[in-house]
């Protein structure tokens, strides 16, 4: 028999997830579900994407990168899966708070797009070291007079007080979004730039821009991966994606990037509902990007 014999499995990006709490990186689930514009079944994405990381490997050979030796603390899951976004906001900011304290990378698996704000606050309840950079078809900016959704995260925190100037959102497609928000946008001094703009420079060369930007003003930043900025036939699991936005390959290169600079303390990844998914395409997605955020992780 041949040692380490690779013949029926492998040693997966699942495998590099310890309990572990002195790892460098630290995962979060966070299956907020209810709340969503277009109802669904986000709440099962944590789960998803864990499975579909035992069929990604650790190693890239384009690059030659080995995540083997790096480890993943898996904090679990969040206990809100029956809550509304604003009920979740407190029990969530508490449990992610202390993993950004103690994990230079926290990754937080969502759930919807609401848990975007939850992570904001975790990184600085005063909102006023952080920065956001959102990668998203959507600026959320709907108002906020009829509740939290998914489609408010980012006018709530507008609301809260993060200065306009913190806000990057990269991605925005023609059509899925209103005048209006996008003269909040503009009005806020948010920085934007659009699908078209992201597939001319490339997502990965917005997103460094965008980087610069924040981190001129900021100390921390999360990141806002909602996957519905990936072209709606790549991925049919989001609610939210349309015809016309970015490639899957962009989304990875621009995960990598982001993940290599050092203010970047946290990552969401929102909006894939496995109830929609064909072909485990969203999985997969999801699985690659999380090995995409670590291999970025790895060049710090
Ligand atoms: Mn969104």
């Amino acid at each position: 028999m041949i040692k380490d014999s690779d013949c029926r499995s492998w040693f997966s990006a699942a495998d590099l997830l310890t309990q572990d709490a002195s790892a460098p990186v630290a995962l979060i689930g966070a299956p907020l579900g209810l709340g969503s514009i277009t109802p669904g079944r986000c709440d099962l994405a944590p789960s998803a994407v864990r499975a579909a990381m035992k069929r990604m490997s650790v190693y890239d050979l384009e690059t030659e990168t080995d995540l083997s030796a790096l480890r993943v603390f898996d904090r679990g899951d969040a206990d809100i899966a029956d809550l509304e976004p604003a009920q979740a906001l407190a029990p969530l900011t508490a449990c992610i708070a202390p993993l950004t304290q103690t994990h230079a990378l926290t990754i937080a698996l969502g759930g919807n797009n609401a848990i975007t704000r939850p992570c904001a606050h975790a990184l600085d309840p005063a909102l006023q070291r952080v920065g956001v950079l959102t990668l998203d078809a959507h600026f959320d900016l709907r108002d906020t007079d009829c509740g939290l959704t998914n489609g408010n995260p980012i006018q709530a925190l507008l609301d809260d007080g993060l200065p306009g100037a913190h806000i990057a959102q990269i991605g925005l497609l023609p059509f899925a979004n209103t005048r209006k928000a996008h003269e909040k946008a503009k009005a806020a001094g948010v920085y934007v730039a659009t699908a078209a703009a992201c597939k001319a420079q490339g997502l990965a060369a917005i997103a460094e821009n965008a980087l610069a930007r924040l981190a001129a003003r900021c100390d921390l930043i999360h990141v806002d991966f909602d996957i519905d900025v990936i072209e709606r036939a790549a991925m049919p699991g989001a609610p939210g994606a349309r015809p016309g936005g970015v490639s899957a390959q962009d989304f990875f290169d621009a995960a990598r990037l982001i993940c290599a600079h050092p203010k970047v303390r946290s990552v969401d990844l929102t909006e894939f509902d496995p109830s929609l998914d064909v072909a485990s395409v969203g999985a997969l997605t999801a699985a690659r990007w999380a090995c995409e955020a670590l291999a970025g992780f790895l060049k710090r």
